[in-house]
């Protein structure tokens, strides 16, 4: 059996990242797929409480304490999203590592220093990026009351986002309807899924988890 495929959507605020992940759950378990969602920040565990107090204002922490509850958030995630994948389950994540060194570095710490910590995280089988200019995405409805939701930061956080882009991620145009854009996903996904069940013929012991997440530096 193939191993689940972890299919990760990245993007800025307001790209509709949440309402593409539901649409690819829901069509893929139609087809008949083990398939969940994962959200990261996961604001249910105990640093997930943490990180939402912090976004929601209502606890101040320094820029790198609040960059490593991210990462640990994900590091706690990561023994049962491994579980998961090697039982043939597929993940459907909603933001990831990217989001973490795109927001804290637009804030002004260090990129490689925000990278370090989330070194050695399983990596996306395949990797959307919703991409929306900032002023589409200012259209979208006024930015809510969270930290980072200001027409400066976003602009910022996008530019770092480009410049952590590798070759392999697949570039969605966010301007385009919900179906279009869902259409799109949905077929690149299936291909990949297609393809990691022929890998599954040829490789019958290793999982083919990588854990280089930055394949640059
Ligand atoms: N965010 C999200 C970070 O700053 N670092 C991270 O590692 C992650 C995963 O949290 N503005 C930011 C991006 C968002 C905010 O995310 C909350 P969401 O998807 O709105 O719940
Ligand atoms: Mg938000």
């Amino acid at each position: 059996m193939a191993r689940g495929r972890f299919i990760l959507l990245e993007g800025c605020d307001r790209a509709g990242k949440s309402t593409q992940c539901a649409k690819l759950v829901a069509a893929l378990q139609d087809k008949g797929h083990a398939v969940e969602l994962c959200k990261f920040p996961d604001r249910t565990t105990t640093i997930g409480q943490m990180i939402h107090a912090y976004l929601t204002n209502a606890k101040e922490l320094d820029d790198k304490a609040i960059h490593l509850l991210f990462s640990a958030n994900r590091w706690e995630a990561m023994q049962q999203m491994k579980r998961k994948l090697r039982a043939g389950t597929h993940l459907i994540v909603d933001r990831y590592a990217y989001s973490g060194v795109a927001f804290s570095t637009a804030k002004g710490l260090d990129l490689t220093w925000c990278k370090n910590p989330d070194r050695g995280l399983v990596r996306p089988d395949l990797t959307f990026f919703l991409d929306l200019p900032t002023v589409e995405a200012e259209k979208r409805g006024g930015f809510g009351e969270e930290r980072y939701e200001n027409r400066e930061l976003q602009e910022k956080v996008r530019e770092v986002f480009l410049q952590l882009k590798s070759k392999e991620w697949v570039m969605i145009d966010a301007r385009h309807s919900v179906p279009t854009m869902h259409h799109e996903i949905l077929k690149v996904t299936e291909d990949k899924i297609r393809e990691g069940e022929r890998d599954a013929e040829f490789a019958e012991e290793d999982d083919g988890l990588l854990e280089d997440l930055f394949l640059d530096s």
